[in-house]
């Protein structure tokens, strides 16, 4: 949690599952009113399903099926709760852990997979599900979202195709990044219809977010003109609330807004990170008794909405959702060499036309090996002809120059200790002879 001035913060349901609206603004409070049992449930529902597909991505990124995965374990209530006050003519811009809100726009998340086994850039018609594909260069979506918002407001008529707000996704880690502070300028000056959700997962890889949020990120758009909220971002009624308040007003012609969902990646940053180096499991165990699923889960049982059936035919769902996700991830064929010139323009490139007319005319044939070509034969008239590298052996040397650019198994030759020595090691190994 940041340091600093504190700010007001929307909190509708207690880790004990006990509701209380009293913290709500006034928007805010109306659409809380309108929740139906129903509705909940089915947030509930969205939040097991997605836990239950992450958990087998991660599981099929530790088998070697996918490149790499980015876990949202923990930050479901935040995803769901805001994704659920979308309306259709609205447009998210996830950044790359929004498995949830992908799902919550009509998106088979096993399309996910596609990218993260690197077989496709994107995975999903962006325009059909008004949902962008992932942005991995952190902050750079967001200048994305916001010239797509001034876009719609420029060609929107209310309740028209376009007459619909943007909402981007973004780390407490992207609060730091240039794109996003000048997206909050082009934001404010056009009074873009456009929110900025930022998940303060406590930490952005391995640097948490006291180390560079001295002010609540809900109050960073004061200099800008923009309007914050801090919700409790594992209460996924809370998000739901505070997110539609602020669509409305970007709807309706009263500019952007932030929410900032205070949340807790309970996961690694990746399956590359290893966490217990840089945080104590005390503070992961504090955050999961606030889990979000455990949360609504009491409060639905406590008003009769969720019993042992119902939730057992929920958690059917997302096994089954589970068991689709792995088909689909090892169904996916190898990529598509034509995808890349077929979409790099919406419309035809004569210089791409050209490049793929190339590569179909010397396409191998489907199964042929690839093999390098030939090496031409040494020429002894344009260079001397390769000398053995002389082993020196003696007193420690100023050492080489580093070599940039090749990885350190590639590299032919360093220096080292050889046994009380200082000697030249040469080979692709780091064995001395
Ligand atoms: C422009 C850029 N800088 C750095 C990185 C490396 N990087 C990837 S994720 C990340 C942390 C982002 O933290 P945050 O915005 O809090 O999102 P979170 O991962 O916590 O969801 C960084 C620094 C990157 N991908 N892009
Ligand atoms: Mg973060």
């Amino acid at each position: 949690m940041p340091t600093g001035p504190s700010v007001p913060v929307l909190q509708v349901l207690a880790p004990d599952g006990q509701r209380n609206d009293a913290s709500a603004e006034p928007a805010e409070a109306a659409y809380l009113a309108a929740l139906t049992p129903q509705r909940m449930v089915a947030m509930y529902r969205d939040m097991v399903i997605i836990r239950a597909f992450d958990r087998e991505a991660t599981a099929l990124q530790r088998r070697g099926e996918l490149g790499l995965w980015v876990s949202s374990l923990g930050q479901e209530g935040a995803q769901i709760g805001s994704a659920h006050a979308l309306s259709p003519q609205d447009y998210a811009f996830p950044a790359y852990r929004e498995h949830g809100v992908v799902a919550a726009c009509g998106i088979d998340p096993a399309n996910i997979f596609a990218m993260f086994r690197g077989v496709d850039h994107g995975g999903w018609d962006t325009e059909a599900h008004r949902c962008h594909t992932y942005t991995l260069v952190v902050g750079g979506h967001v200048l994305h979202a916001v010239g797509y918002a001034m876009g719609e407001a420029l060609a929107g008529q209310p309740d028209g195709p376009h007459g619909g707000a943007v909402i981007v996704y973004l780390g407490d880690g992207a609060m730091a990044q240039g794109d996003v502070a000048e997206s909050l300028v082009f934001a404010a000056s056009y009074q873009a219809p456009v929110v900025f959700f930022v998940q303060n997962n406590g930490w952005a890889i391995s640097t948490p977010t006291e180390a560079h949020v001295r002010v609540p990120l809900a109050r960073r758009g004061e200099g800008y003109g923009i309007p914050g909220r801090r919700v409790d971002g594992n209460d996924a009624l809370a998000c739901f609330a505070a997110t539609s308040a602020a669509l409305d007003a970007a709807r309706s012609g009263r500019g952007p807004g932030i929410v900032e969902a205070v949340t807790y990646r309970m996961a690694p940053h990746t399956t590359a990170d290893d966490p217990s180096r840089y945080r104590p499991a005390s503070q992961e165990q504090a955050w999961a008794a606030r889990d979000p699923i455990i949360r609504l889960e009491r409060h639905l049982r406590q008003i009769g909405a969720l019993d042992d059936v119902a939730k057992a035919a929920i958690d059917a769902q997302g096994d089954a959702a589970a068991a689709h996700a792995r088909a689909a991830c090892l169904a996916l064929g190898p990529p598509s060499v034509d995808g890349l010139f077929s979409r790099v323009y919406a419309t035809e490139h004569a210089q791409v036309a050209a490049d793929a007319a190339l590569w179909s005319a010397h396409r191998p044939p489907v199964g042929a090996r690839c093999r390098p070509p030939p090496k031409p034969p040494h020429n002894l008239s344009r260079c001397p002809p390769p000398q053995a590298r002389p082993r020196r052996i003696g007193t420690k040397p100023t050492p080489p120059p580093r070599r940039l650019g090749l990885p350190p198994h590639l590299r032919s030759a360093w220096w080292g200790r050889c046994g009380r020595r200082w000697a030249m090691r040469c080979g692709p190994t780091r064995k001395c002879w």
